[in-house]
């Protein structure tokens, strides 16, 4: 029964994605006498909490009542004051939780103002599926650093390309229809100077009403032609060239800078952009959550940087054969023990294609 209603809070939780960002994504449920009385979500950033949401929107008193809430209630005064507080106030006899918040602000303090005033308080209903859905809040709120999202697309000999260079379109419109989806999802997507200079995409967002992310070009020695498509366009962009050519560049930044783009100037490890940095520095920007959609070479730089957090490979019932790239280039790993090595591999099938993914096991 708690499962059930926790599920539903769920459900109700994923109507805010792509709008709650730093924040994380919460549902709730009001449930009495064995019916559902009140419900509701973080809608917007800023805006009124889930909890608050779902108490105002009962159609009876909710005294006595049981909330069910994927993230543990908050307890201090942030942009709204604490939802423990409006749970009391409204004489809630229950309150079965998801997961306890990560936040430090909150970190079990909600769960404990609640017994004290002698409310019940069960944990960890569905916890995987709400750990889940906020695993960007997760690791943003504890970290300060990005949620990183490594996506690539092959064919079934592990091509992500022809010989002759030819990439689109290696999966079929199912999966590209999710990317669009990882992209509203996203705060930021990085991408390497390599294919800004090959393809010139705009790396926008497609769907209605979704949003475009932060666009992340990584361009050591500040490459960028300024006729690129991304400078000047509907996305904000923001690219990150090695400390060393600072004073070099000062006129094409002073040209970046007029047409909105921010250049950041990041620490070199072996000459290029040391990407730990990196995600240091868009951290304190307030972007929580990036998807590199790189090409080979940056792939392989951010899977060795360490910053990579979860891996999706998707697989479409192709075959190239030659000499063509993969999903990954670099040095390469010489002994299998070094190997980067993927927990939780969930297969899923999108359209014709596989998806496979996973979570980074950090050495
Ligand atoms: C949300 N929505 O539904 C819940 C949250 O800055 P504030 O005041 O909005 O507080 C944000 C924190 O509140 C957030 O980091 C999380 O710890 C907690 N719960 N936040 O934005 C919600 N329930
Ligand atoms: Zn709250």
């Amino acid at each position: 029964m708690h499962e059930n209603y926790m599920r539903y809070a769920l459900n109700l939780a994923k109507q805010g994605g792509g709008k709650v960002s730093p924040n994380p994504l919460v549902g709730a449920v009001l449930v009495k006498e064995g019916r559902i009385i009140g419900e509701g979500y973080h809608e917007v950033y800023g805006a009124n909490h889930a909890e608050v949401n779902a108490i105002k929107s009962a159609s009876q008193k909710s005294e006595g009542a049981t909330l069910y809430v994927t993230l543990e209630p908050c307890n201090h005064y942030g942009k709204t004051p604490p939802c423990t507080e409006t749970i009391i106030q409204n004489k809630i006899m229950r309150v079965v939780v998801g997961m306890r918040d990560p936040n430090p602000l909150v970190a079990g303090s909600g769960i404990k103002r609640l017994e004290d005033a002698g409310i019940e308080v069960i944990v960890g209903i569905l916890e995987e599926e709400c750990r889940k859905l906020n695993e960007i809040f997760i690791k943003y709120i504890t970290k300060q650093e990005p949620f990183v999202l490594l996506k690539a697309a092959m064919t079934l000999d592990g091509k992500i390309a022809t010989v002759a260079g030819q990439s689109k379109w290696i999966t079929g419109e199912a999966s590209r229809e999710m990317v669009h989806q990882l992209r509203n999802a996203y705060s930021g997507i990085l991408v390497g100077i390599g294919t800004v200079i090959k393809d010139d995409p705009l790396l926008t967002c497609r769907l209605v009403s979704g949003r475009n992310p932060v666009i992340i070009v990584v361009d050591s020695t500040l490459r960028i032609p300024m006729s690129s498509k991304i400078i000047g366009g509907t996305s904000k962009v923001i690219i990150a060239a090695v400390k060393e050519i600072e004073e070099m560049a000062v006129d094409k930044v002073k040209k970046l800078e007029e047409l909105g783009v921010k250049v950041l100037f990041i620490e070199a490890y072996k000459h290029r952009v040391n990407l730990k940095e990196l995600m240091i520095q868009l951290g304190k920007l307030g972007i929580d959550s990036i998807l590199i959609e790189g090409g080979a070479e940056v792939n392989a730089s951010a899977l060795e940087a360490g910053i990579v957090d979860k891996v999706q490979f998707y697989i479409a019932p192709q075959i190239v054969g030659g000499q063509a790239k993969t999903p990954v280039a670099g040095r390469g790993i010489a002994d299998l023990e070094e190997s980067i090595k993927v927990e939780n591999l969930q297969i899923k099938r999108i359209g014709e294609d596989i998806l496979l993914e996973g979570y980074i096991i950090q050495k």
